[in-house]
């Protein structure tokens, strides 16, 4: 069975982290979470339940600087620990655990990431308002539209990688930070060659603790998009 690390980037998510490691524990996966220093005591809460359950482990950074430098950090760490697929989801909910087996069955049967996706047949959005699925939606269409790629959920953060893809990308060039990120990573892999496929998902709204969506963060994605477009075009990606 190949070895599968989820990395769980943290900020400000004492209420859900624990209840959350409980769901994942059945799924078989290893799980690294990775705390950017919560204010509200993520980081210690998260030690704790380390010592409690033989399958997690904590990465502790300073600050926190966005998504994206947290799983970059989370990535190589989880390929220093020998793993074969590593995994991204969020830690509140809005992933269902239960759908990590999917994910990684995905990639058992070929595929080099498997994209947990709203925006394919059988995929949802359970409850986000208006406002919200607009950005989303809207986002991924854009992003689509300009990069010219077949994938429908580009800003998702639901996935399983294959080792080989983040071993061939040059991780020490992704700067961005949110959204972007997601955009980035899966665009530097459709360019590697990569074959990606989506999972249809049910997303949900989070009920407790709070977005750390903000304006800069859908801001980055804009004007990224065309960024990276232009990098590929010119080569040099
Ligand atoms: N380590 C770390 N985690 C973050 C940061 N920003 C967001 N997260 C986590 O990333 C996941 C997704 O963030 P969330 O705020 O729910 O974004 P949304 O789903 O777009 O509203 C959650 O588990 C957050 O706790 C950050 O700067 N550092
Ligand atoms: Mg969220």
């Amino acid at each position: 069975m190949a070895k599968a690390i989820l990395c769980l980037p943290t900020y400000n998510e004492r209420e859900n982290l624990e209840p959350m490691l409980h769901a994942l524990a059945p799924t078989g996966v290893r799980v690294l979470v990775v705390d950017d220093n919560s204010p509200d005591g993520t980081g210690e809460l998260a030690d704790r339940l380390a010592g409690e359950l033989g399958f997690v482990d904590v990465l502790h950074r300073e600050r926190k600087e966005g998504l994206g430098p947290a799983y970059l950090a989370g990535f190589r760490r989880a390929l220093a620990d020998g793993a074969d697929y590593v995994l991204e989801m969020d830690c509140d909910f809005s992933h269902d655990p239960q759908d990590v087996p999917r994910l990684v069955a995905a990639v058992d049967a070929g595929a080099d990431i498997a994209l947990g996706s709203r925006y394919t047949n059988g995929g949802h959005i359970e409850n986000w308002g208006l406002v919200r699925r607009f950005v989303s939606a809207g986002g991924s269409f854009y992003a689509r539209a300009l990069l010219g790629v077949p994938v429908r959920d580009l800003t998702g953060g639901f996935k399983c990688i294959r080792r080989e893809v983040l071993e061939s990308i040059d991780l020490d060039a992704i700067a961005s930070r949110g959204y972007a990120f997601q955009i980035e990573l899966t665009y530097r892999a459709l360019r590697k060659g990569f074959r990606i496929t989506e999972v249809p998902i049910r997303f949900t709204d989070r009920t407790k603790g709070r977005s750390k969506m903000s304006r800069s963060i859908v801001a980055e994605a804009m004007w990224k998009v065309p960024l990276l477009r232009a990098q590929a075009l010119s080569g040099r990606l």
